[in-house]
C-alpha cells in the first residue's frame, strides 16, 4: 500500500507510478519549488506520455547516447534546471552533472528570487556545490528573448556550448541555438517547437530517460573524441522525432482495433 496525502493508493492500482511522480511535483509546488503553471505543465507532458505507452522507447536509447557522447565533447556543458525538474529528479541531475563534469544552472520562466533560491537549495542538499543562476553580480541578458529566461549566468549559460534544456518552452531554445549553442531536451511532446529546434531531442519522461542517461554517461566515461564524434554524426534528430510520431500512431490504430 502506497500513502499518498494520507490516501491509501493500493500497489495494484494500474495508475500508481504516474500517481506517484504526480505526487512528486505537489511536494515541490509546497516546498516552494513548482510554478502553479508546472502542475499544469505536468499534465500536458502526462497526456504524450499516456499517448506513447508509458514506457522509454527503443530509439529513444540512440538520442540519449548520442546526447551523453555531445556533453563529454561539450566544453562547458550546463544543465538548466526549471521547477518542474528540481521537483522531479534532483539527486539524478546532480549525479549527472557529476559525471558528465557540467554545470547547473537554475533558469525558470516564472522567475522569482525566492523560488530560484528554494530550488538552489534543494538542489544543494542533494549534493550539488556550486548552482549558477543565483548571483546577480554574474548576471547577464541573452538579447532579444521576451521572457524572463533571458536572465542567465556568464560562467553558465551565458558561455556554455552545450545547453541540456528540460521541460523548456520553446522562445529560449530557438534562441540560444542562433547562438550558435548545442540544444538537447528531455520533451514528451514530439511537436513542440523545443522539440522540433532542439538538436537532440529525448522525448521521454525525465523521470525514467535521465537515469538511462546517467547509466549511459557512465558507460561512455572512458571513451575517446572518435568514437564520440561517431555517434554524433550518425545521429537524426528528424528521424528520431518521426519515430516517435509513428509510435503514437501505432499506438492510437492498436487501440480502435482492440476496440473493435
Ligand atoms: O519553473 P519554471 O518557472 O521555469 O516553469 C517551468 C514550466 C514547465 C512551467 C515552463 O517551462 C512551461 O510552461 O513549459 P511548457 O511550455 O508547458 O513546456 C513544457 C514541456 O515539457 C511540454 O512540452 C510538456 O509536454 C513537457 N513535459 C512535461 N512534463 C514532462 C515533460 N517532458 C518530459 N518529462 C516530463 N515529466
Amino acid at each position: 500500500m502506497n500513502n499518498i496525502n494520507g490516501i491509501e493508493i493500493p500497489r495494484s492500482h494500474p495508475r500508481l507510478k504516474s500517481l506517484l511522480i504526480r505526487d512528486r511535483l505537489i511536494t515541490g509546488f509546497n516546498n516552494g519549488l513548482v510554478a502553479h503553471q508546472g502542475l499544469m505543465a505536468h499534465g500536458r507532458g502526462e497526456a504524450f506520455d499516456y499517448l506513447l505507452g508509458e514506457k522509454s522507447m527503443k530509439h529513444t536509447k540512440s538520442a540519449i547516447k548520442t546526447a551523453s557522447a555531445i556533453l563529454f565533447l561539450a566544453k562547458l556543458p550546463v544543465i538548466s534546471v526549471n521547477g518542474n525538474v528540481a521537483a522531479l529528479c534532483p539527486k539524478e541531475i546532480v549525479r549527472l552533472s557529476h559525471i558528465i563534469n557540467a554545470k547547473i544552472e537554475v533558469n525558470l520562466f516564472y522567475n522569482t528570487k525566492k523560488r530560484k533560491k528554494a530550488i538552489a537549495d534543494s538542489l544543494k542538499k542533494c549534493g550539488a556545490k556550486d548552482i549558477l543562476g543565483i548571483e546577480t553580480k554574474s548576471r547577464k541578458h541573452i538579447e532579444n528573448l521576451d521572457s524572463m529566461r533571458r536572465v542567465v549566468d556568464e560562467n553558465g549559460i551565458y558561455k556554455a556550448d552545450v545547453v541540456l534544456v528540460p521541460l523548456e518552452d520553446g522562445d529560449r531554445c530557438i534562441k540560444l541555438k542562433q547562438l550558435g549553442k548545442t540544444i538537447i531536451t528531455f520533451d514528451l511532446n514530439p511537436f513542440s517547437r523545443t522539440s522540433q529546434t532542439a538538436d537532440i531531442t529525448i522525448i521521454d519522461n525525465i523521470v525514467r530517460g535521465i537515469t538511462e542517461l546517467i547509466n549511459t554517461s557512465q558507460k561512455m566515461s572512458n571513451k575517446n573524441d572518435k568514437y564520440l564524434r561517431k555517434i554524433v554524426n550518425a545521429f537524426d534528430n528528424k528521424k528520431n522525432i518521426a519515430m516517435s510520431v509513428l509510435q503514437i500512431n501505432n499506438n492510437l490504430i492498436r487501440n480502435i482495433i482492440n476496440y473493435e
